[in-house]
């Protein structure tokens, strides 16, 4: 029997907590999770059935569209309960700690030292480092005539999966080198930045305290609204801190914040017209109230996190092509995510992506960005803007698939992954 914060198996929880129904008796939603519980139904004392808590899912996005994402509902469904309970997830022990991640790049560079090299490409407000590994023949010699290509991972805190693919990335490209020619190619004749973990904050809480998390951890204290947030605000404006009269927010989604300073780029980042002050918005899965979810921050590239990718992606002009990882979905997703327009280019995203989806044995499907929902501020979005080759793969049926499955998710987005670097290698007198 399970012991800890819950009440367990038959004990009905004191009509203060919300109940989640069980197959066998009642399991309390955690005090601390009360205010989620509250939002599904504000009737205390309330049994929460498994379709309220999925329908409240769904409004969130924490269960994707099952017409356009791959969503293993079961998985996606315990997850969220275990989080409801404040339970850790079971699976947590499988996948890199931050500390083991920082272990594990020092390993490689220590073992290759004349193929990896370590970089913190800065540090966050909790101090934690945000570790690139740049993998190249010679790697400290100028390896800037070789095609440059950045792997992603982790921007959401809670994608977990998306860690992974990018350090199994640096691993087979390193350990395999010796012995695999394809592995020496790209090694030699490419200079591959991988970024497993953007966002080590996030991540770290969804560790320790909210499993579901999604930002950063960045107090929000001001919100780029001149007056408002001392509740100042003009007559149809609405002060997006002071509404709640909350505490102070915390956390910007990063992936809703970049901007790279080019005023011809500023509506990637937010829409003509549209204020911090307001809550209105061109774009539903991105938003100005820095208690949602997706909320875009003060300003474009308000947050280290983002200053640090963008100045590592548009700083060097080798770089040709970035591969941004989330989870879910199973999706190999092309420019643009701010307009259903069609970019220029659509056929040739369309034809590398399908090579990129053939390469793997799970059926990953080929989309516009925007087909899924239409965001802001997406690092693919200001990637495609400064002429790199930009995808976002959303991997994996659930947030954080369990042990058994995160190998062999790994190994076939690892398929896709080497497709395309392949083909910017074999292109690079023909790009940007
Ligand atoms: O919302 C996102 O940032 C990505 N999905 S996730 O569930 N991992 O959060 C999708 C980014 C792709 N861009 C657009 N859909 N516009
Ligand atoms: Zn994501």
């Amino acid at each position: 029997m399970e012991s800890g914060k819950v009440n367990p198996g038959n004990a009905q929880p004191s009509g203060i907590y919300f109940r989640i129904k069980e197959d066998k008796g009642y399991k309390s939603v955690s005090p601390d999770r009360q205010d989620v519980a509250d939002k599904i139904d504000a009737n205390k004392d309330k049994v929460l059935t498994e379709n309220e808590i999925k329908n409240y899912m769904r409004k969130i996005d924490v269960l994707k569209d099952p017409s356009i994402a791959s969503v293993d509902d079961k998985q996606v469904y315990k997850d969220y309960k275990l989080y409801l309970q404040n339970k850790p997830l079971p699976q947590a022990k499988a996948y890199h700690t931050y500390e083991e991640l920082t272990t594990e790049l020092k390993g490689l560079e220590a073992k290759y030292p004349d193929k990896a090299k370590l970089i913190s490409l800065g540090k966050t407000g909790e101090g934690n480092d945000i570790w690139a590994l740049k993998i190249s023949k010679d790697v400290n010699s100028d390896t800037s005539s070789r095609p440059g290509v950045v792997y992603t991972g982790a921007h959401h805190a809670r994608e977990w999966i998306s860690m992974e693919e990018p350090l199994y990335i640096a691993n087979h490209l390193l350990n395999d080198y010796a012995t695999d020619p394809k592995a020496k190619n790209r090694v030699d004749n490419a200079e591959i930045w991988v970024v497993p973990l953007v966002n080590p904050d996030g991540y770290n809480y969804t560790r320790t305290d909210d499993s579901m998390w999604r930002k950063n951890r960045r107090p929000i204290t001001d919100t780029g609204c001149p007056g408002n947030d001392e509740g100042n605000i003009s007559e149809g404006q609405t002060c997006p801190i002071n509404k709640t009269g909350k505490d102070t927010p915390i956390g910007v989604d990063l992936n809703r914040n970049y901007y790279d300073g080019n005023p011809d780029h500023f509506e990637l980042y937010r829409p003509k017209g549209d204020k911090p002050c307001n809550t209105w918005d061109d774009f539903s899965a991105t938003s100005d109230d820095p208690n949602d979810d997706t909320y875009r921050g003060p300003k474009g590239a308000s947050e280290v996190e983002v200053q640090a990718l963008q100045n590592l992606e548009f700083g060097r002009k080798n770089i040709k092509g970035i591969i941004d990882h989330h989870s879910y979905g199973k999706l190999i997703l092309y420019p643009w995510g701010h307009t259903s327009q069609e970019v220029p280019d659509a056929k040739m995203y369309k034809d590398l992506g399908n090579g990129m989806a053939k390469a793997m044995s799970s059926p990953y499907k080929v989309m516009q960005s925007s087909g899924l929902y239409p965001t802001s501020g997406s690092s693919e979005d200001v990637a495609y803007a400064n002429k790199k080759i930009s995808y976002t793969i959303e991997m994996a049926s659930s947030f954080q698939p369990p042990e058994s499955q995160i190998d062999p998710l790994d190994k076939d987005v690892y398929a896709a992954n080497m497709y395309f670097l392949d083909w910017i290698i074999d292109h690079k007198d023909k790009i940007g």
